[in-house]
Order: C-alpha cells, then structure tokens, then sequence
C-alpha cells in the first residue's frame, strides 16, 4: 500500500462539492486515513507552492489557496501517487478526462478543485506538511 495526499480546493469546499469528491475518492478505491478541514495562512501557502514561486501565477495561486477552508487528507491506495493523478485529471479542467475529479468540479486552471502528490518523495513531505508525527504514527 502506498500514500498521497490530496487538498480539496478553497472553490471546492466552498461549492459545497468537499462530499462529494470524497466519496468519488472512495468510490475510486482510496482509504482516507487522515483529514481535516483547515484555512493555510499565506506563509503556510507560500511554503506549500514554494516550487512554483517563479511561476507568473504564483501570487495568485497562494491568494485562491488562503481565500477560504481547503480540506487535506492522506490518502492510501496501491499506487496511490499516479492512481490520484489519474482520478483527479490535467491540470486545465478543459483538457481533463470525462470522469475525473476536475472535469465534473473545477472551474478554471487555477480553480481547479483538488491538489494531488506527483511523486512518492512529495506524498511524504506533503503529508508531514498538514499531519503531526502524532497523526501519522496513526495511520
Ligand atoms: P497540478 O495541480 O496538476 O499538479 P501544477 O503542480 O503544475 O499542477 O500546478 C499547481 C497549481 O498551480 C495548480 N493546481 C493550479 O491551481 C495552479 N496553476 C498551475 N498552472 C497554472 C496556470 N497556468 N495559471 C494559473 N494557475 C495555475
């Protein structure tokens, strides 16, 4: 069994869609084994996307993830890193697959409903990002 960690998006949960990405979630064979509903203050969103910080959308990317409650969850599935992939969709809603999470829930690029791990190496860090030793000792 493998992890990854996903974040339902601030225009997600705002929608009122949180319930029902998680039972698509489920649905897709994941076992949620850790979850919270919390709101990333921006230096906590500036560390999250650290990566991107050259990219031009970069400061609007950290406004949308501070705007509202995102929901993080550590996920469990075998291959859990490209499973999620596959079930959220691209990036761009309008280039997702029929089916994907992002196809049926994002609204935009940067609105796009769901973050997923892209490698196993960043599942971990993602997951120690949003849960204590305590929490994933747990899992
Ligand atoms: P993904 O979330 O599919 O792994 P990344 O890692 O390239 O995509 O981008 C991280 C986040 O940055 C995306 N989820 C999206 O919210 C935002 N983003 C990516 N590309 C753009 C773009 N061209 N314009 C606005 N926001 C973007």
């Amino acid at each position: 069994m493998n992890r990854t960690l996903a974040i339902i998006k601030p225009d997600a949960v705002a929608a009122g869609k949180a319930g029902k990405i998680l039972a698509h979630l489920e649905d897709a064979g994941f076992t949620v084994r850790a979850a919270r509903l919390t709101r990333l203050n921006r230096a906590q969103a500036e560390a999250f996307y650290a990566v991107h910080s050259e990219r031009p959308f970069f400061e609007s990317l950290v406004s949308f993830m501070t705007s509202g409650p995102v929901m993080p969850m550590a996920l469990e599935a075998d291959g859990a890193v490209p499973k999620l992939r596959k079930v959220i969709g691209a990036t761009d809603p309008a280039e997702a697959d029929e089916g994907t999470i992002r196809k049926l829930h994002a609204e935009s690029k940067e609105r796009n409903a769901i973050h997923a791990s892209d490698s196993d190496e960043n599942a971990a860090q993602e997951i120690a990002f949003f849960f204590s030793e305590a929490e994933r000792l747990s899992l």
